[in-house]
C-alpha cells in the first residue's frame, strides 16, 4: 500500500471522525447525568447482565441450568434455541429499576434490578439483583432431586485480580461472594443474602475472552462432574483470576438477593448499612416503591387512563419495559470493507473504524442485540416520550459516530461479544451504504416539543443546546445523502449500491433502504428514482430547515434547506415523477421488466456440474414506473405530502383499505397481493421478507398519516377516520393476541395464517410502537 494512492486516501477519510465538538462532551451529559447512568442492565444479549458505561467495565451476569429431554443446558446468552416460554423486562425505567420475568421449562423466576447511591457509595452507586424462583410444574426436575442451579458471575474486563471469600460476618446476614478494586469505583464487594439455606460453590478464572464465559463455566462443570459425579463448581480459583463465578443451588421456591457495593475501601464506607438496605425486607420495600412509581409514570406518560382495557395495557408495559431494559452499552470498532480487490498487508479485507462507544436500544435481544441506525429512530419515538434526557444521550452517541464524509455505519457491531453474535458475511460495513435517516423523526418531535412548550425551561435549554451542537453533524449527514444518493435529474434520489451484475436474485436487494427485498426496478442503474428516499430527504430537509429557524441560522445553507423542503414537497412535481395515473398509486421509477423468473440452470465448473437458480428476463426492460404496490407506494401519504382535498388522497385510502391489495385483519401488508413479486423468494436461500408480511414500523407511519388526515378538514376526513380506527384496533388486537399466545412481540406478523408472529422474537424494537398506537401518540407530520 502506497501513501499517494487515492483509494487509500479515501479510506483514511472513511475512518476519520468528523472534526466537530462531540455531542457527548456537552455539559448536559456530564456530572450527575453521566453518573446516574453509570451502572445498568446494559448487556441486552444476556438474560441478565449488568455493566457500567465505560469501555472496560466490571461486568456481571446470570446463568442457570435448564433441562430439556433429560439433557442439561446452560442458559446465559439470549438464544432462540433455548426455547424459553417467555423472557423480557415487564418493567424497566431505563435507569435504576427493572423487573423481568423468565419462564423456563418447569420453573419461572423474576429478576429484579435496583440501583441507588447512598452515603459511602463510590461513583455510580450500588446495585442489587433479586431472584425470585417459583415452581410452575410439580414434576419438575424429577430426573434429579429437584435442585436448581444458578450461577452469578463478576468479571473485570480490565483484568484486575478478584478475590473470593465465602465468609459470613457476625454482624450481618449476607455472605461475601467476591471483591476487588478498580480505578473507577475503588474497592467493591458482592454479597449474597437469603432467608433459606443455599448451597454455594465457586470457581475463579483468568481470561480476557468475555464472550466465552458460557463455554468456560460449562467446561468446568462437565470436567468436575466427570471426576466427582457432582454438578458443582470446584471451589478453586486460578492465579490472578479476574472472573469469579458463584454457583447457587437450591430447591424451589426460593428467593435470594445479590448486593453490589462500591467504595468499600473508603473511610465511612458504611458497608453493613448499605448491604442491609439492598437486601431482604428493605429491598422488598424499595422494589415495591419503584414498581408503583413505574406504573404511575407509564399510565401518565402514555395517557393510558381509560384508553384501553387491561390486556393491551400489560403488553404495552412489556413493550416499553423490554425496550428500555434492552438498552445496551457497546464499545469497539466497526469493520469497514475495503474496496473490491484491496487487502491489507496482513491479509485483512477491512479497515477498522475508530474505537467508539455506543449507547443504544436494540431490535431483538436474541437475534440482533446491537444498534441499527434506522431502527433507532423508531425506538427513540418511544424512549423520547419516556425520558428525554436518556433519549438525547442515545441520539448523541449515534451522532458521534459520523465520519468526516457524513456517513454513519448502518449496523453497529462493537466489541467481541457483539461480534460473536454475527455471521461473518454480515460483519463488514460499506461506506457507500446509507440507511433511512429516521432520527429526524425524533428531532422533529423535539423541535415540536419546544414549540408547543412541552418542556420545562431547563429542558428547553438542554434540547436547544443539543440541537445547536447537533446542527453541524446533521448538516454533514444530510450532505452525505444529498451528494452520494442523488439521481440524474435534479431533486431525485435513489439508494445507491444495488447490485446490477447479479444473475441470482429475482430482484436485486436494496438493504440500504431498510426494506431489504422490497421489489424495485428489475435492472438497477443510475436513472432510478426511489420514492421512499425522496420522502426521507423531504423529512430531513424540512427538519433541518426548522432547526435552522430555531437556532436563527440565516446563511445560504439554511436557505437551501428551505428551498429544498419546498421543492421536495411540491405536489405537482412529485406526481409528475412518481404518480401512476392509471392506478392512482405512487411508484418508484427505473429500468424495469415485469416478466422475470428464477429457473434452474446447469453450471459447469471445472469437473463438476451443479444446478443453480438463475434469473431469466423475458422482456426488454424499459424506463418506467415500477408497478409494485406496497409500503414504498405509501410514503407520500405517510409523510403527509398529499393535500387533504386531493382525490389522490382518496385513492391512497382505497388502496390501503382494499383487501385484494393491502388490507388484512392484522395490519397493512408490505406488498400488495396483486404485485408480481408478492411472497416470491428472491433466491434459493432468501424467503420473502418485505414482500407481504406485516411490519409494525411502517404500519405505525400509516396510522400516523390516517390520524393526521382524520383531523384535517376535507372530503375524505371521515373515511380516514374510519380506516384509522379499524387499522388501529386490528394492529393492537393482533399484536396483543400473539403476545398472550406466544409470550413475545415479533419482528413481523403473517398477513395470512391468522396474523401469526414471524421472524425474530422477542422483537421489542419497533414492534414496541404498539404502545404509541395505544396511546394514540404520533409524530407530527410536516404541513
Ligand atoms: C443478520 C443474523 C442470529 C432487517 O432490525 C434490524 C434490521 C432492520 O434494520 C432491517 O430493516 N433487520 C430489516 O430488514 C434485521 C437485520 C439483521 C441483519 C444481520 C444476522 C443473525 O442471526
Amino acid at each position: 500500500t502506497r501513501q499517494e494512492d487515492p483509494t487509500l486516501r479515501r479510506l483514511k477519510r472513511v475512518v476519520t471522525p468528523l472534526p466537530a465538538p462531540k455531542m457527548m462532551d456537552l455539559p448536559q451529559f456530564q456530572g450527575e447525568h453521566k453518573e446516574s447512568l453509570y451502572w445498568g442492565t446494559y448487556r441486552p444479549h444476556v438474560y441478565l447482565g449488568i455493566r457500567a458505561r465505560t469501555p472496560r467495565s466490571l461486568i456481571s451476569g446470570l446463568m442457570w441450568i435448564g433441562i430439556k429431554n433429560g439433557q442439561y443446558f446452560l442458559r446465559h446468552v439470549c438464544q432462540d434455541s433455548d426455547e424459553l416460554s417467555t423472557y423480557g423486562w415487564r418493567d424497566h425505567n431505563g435507569r435504576d429499576y427493572g423487573h423481568q420475568l423468565i419462564v423456563d421449562q418447569g420453573f419461572s423466576f423474576i429478576t429484579s434490578f435496583l440501583k441507588e447511591k447512598k452515603e459511602g457509595s463510590a461513583y455510580g452507586g450500588d446495585w442489587a439483583v433479586r431472584l425470585d424462583l417459583q415452581n410452575t410444574r410439580s414434576d419438575l426436575h424429577k430426573a434429579e432431586d429437584g435442585t436448581v442451579h444458578f450461577f452469578f458471575y463478576v468479571a473485570d474486563e480490565e483484568g484486575n485480580t478478584l478475590g473470593v471469600q465465602r465468609q459470613k460476618f457476625e454482624s450481618r446476614d449476607a455472605t461475601l461472594l467476591a471483591f476487588g478494586t478498580r480505578n473507577d469505583i475503588g474497592g467493591w464487594e458482592l454479597h449474597l443474602d437469603s432467608q433459606k439455606h443455599l448451597d454455594t460453590h465457586f470457581a475463579g478464572f483468568k481470561t480476557i475472552h468475555m464472550h466465552n464465559l458460557t463455554e468456560l463455566v460449562q467446561g468446568t462443570l462437565a470436567f468436575h462432574a466427570r471426576r466427582t459425579g457432582q454438578l458443582q463448581l470446584p471451589d478453586t480459583i486460578e492465579d490472578s483470576s479476574n472472573v469469579i463465578v458463584t454457583q447457587i443451588s437450591t430447591t424451589l421456591p426460593a428467593k435470594f438477593d445479590i448486593a453490589f457495593i462500591s467504595g468499600t475501601n473508603m473511610k465511612g464506607a458504611r458497608a453493613d448499612e448499605r448491604i442491609n438496605g439492598l437486601t431482604g425486607a428493605m429491598l422488598s420495600t424499595r422494589l415495591e416503591e419503584k414498581q408503583k412509581e413505574f406504573e404511575d409514570k407509564y399510565i401518565k406518560c402514555f395517557n393510558l387512563k381509560d384508553k384501553t382495557d387491561s390486556d393491551p395495557m400489560l403488553v404495552g408495559r412489556a413493550a416499553i419495559g423490554n425496550l428500555l431494559g434492552g438498552v445496551g452499552y457497546f464499545y469497539g470498532q466497526s469493520k469497514i470493507a475495503l474496496p473490491e480487490g484491496f487487502t491489507q498487508e496482513n491479509g485483512d479485507k477491512f479497515i477498522s473504524y475508530w474505537p467508539a462507544a455506543l449507547f443504544t436500544a436494540v431490535p431483538s435481544r436474541s437475534f440482533f442485540p446491537r444498534g441499527f441506525l434506522w431502527d433507532e429512530g423508531f425506538h427513540q419515538l418511544i424512549i423520547g416520550r419516556w425520558d428525554v434526557h436518556l433519549s438525547m444521550d442515545i441520539i448523541g452517541h449515534w451522532l458521534d459516530l459520523i465520519n468526516i464524509d457524513g456517513w454513519i455505519p448502518r449496523e453497529q457491531i462493537l466489541g467481541a461479544e457483539a461480534l460473536s453474535k454475527v455471521p461473518a458475511e454480515f460483519v463488514l460495513q460499506y461506506p457507500t451504504n446509507g440507511n433511512p435517516p429516521t432520527l429526524f423523526l425524533v428531532l422533529r418531535d423535539l423541535l415540536n416539543g419546544i414549540k408547543m412548550r412541552k418542556f420545562s425551561a431547563q429542558e428547553t435549554k438542554e434540547v436547544t443546546d443539543f440541537l445547536n451542537r447537533a446542527y453541524i453533524r446533521l448538516n454533514t449527514w444530510f450532505q452525505w445523502f444529498n451528494s452520494t444518493q442523488s439521481g440524474k435529474d435534479g431533486h431525485t434520489f435513489y439508494w445507491h449500491g444495488r447490485d446490477n451484475t447479479t444473475t441470482k436474485e429475482l430482484n436485486p436487494k436494496t438493504l440500504t433502504s431498510g426494506l431489504d427485498d422490497y421489489p424495485r426496478a428489475s435492472h438497477p442503474n443510475d436513472e432510478e428514482h426511489h420514492l421512499d428516499l425522496r420522502c426521507w430527504m423531504l423529512l430531513a430537509a424540512d427538519c433541518m430547515n426548522s432547526i435552522a429557524e430555531l437556532l436563527k441560522v440565516e446563511d445560504s445553507v439554511a436557505e437551501d434547506y428551505h428551498r429544498m423542503s419546498k421543492q421536495l414537497s411540491d405536489f405537482r412535481k412529485l406526481n409528475q415523477i412518481h404518480l401512476d395515473n392509471g392506478s392512482g398509486a405512487y411508484f418508484d421509477f427505473g429500468l424495469h421488466a415485469e416478466k422475470v423468473r428464477l429457473r434452474w440452470h446447469q453450471v459447469k465448473s471445472q469437473d463438476n456440474v451443479q444446478k443453480e437458480l438463475v434469473r431469466e428476463t423475458l422482456e426488454t426492460p424499459q424506463l418506467k414506473l415500477v408497478p409494485h404496490l406496497g409500503y414504498v407506494s405509501l410514503f407520500p401519504f405517510m409523510m403527509g405530502i398529499i393535500p387533504p382535498e386531493s382525490p389522490v388522497l382518496q385513492k391512497q385510502l382505497e388502496l390501503i383499505s382494499n383487501r385484494s391489495t393491502l388490507w388484512t385483519d392484522y395490519g397493512v401488508r408490505s406488498l400488495s397481493r396483486t404485485s408480481s413479486l408478492y411472497m416470491k423468494r428472491n433466491t434459493e436461500h432468501d424467503p420473502p421478507y418485505w414482500r407481504g408480511p406485516i411490519w409494525i414500523n411502517m404500519n405505525y407511519m400509516i396510522l400516523s398519516a390516517l390520524h393526521h388526515y382524520s383531523q384535517e378538514d376535507g372530503p375524505y376526513k371521515t373515511t380516514a377516520e374510519k380506516i384509522y380506527g379499524d387499522l388501529r384496533s386490528n394492529l393492537i388486537r393482533n399484536i396483543v393476541r400473539n403476545y398472550y399466545e406466544t409470550g413475545f412481540l415479533w419482528e413481523q406478523y403473517d398477513q395470512k395464517n391468522k396474523g401469526k408472529g414471524k421472524g425474530a422474537r422477542p422483537f421489542t424494537g419497533w414492534t414496541s410502537l404498539v404502545l404509541l398506537m395505544m396511546a394514540e401518540t404520533y409524530p407530527s407530520l410536516r404541513r
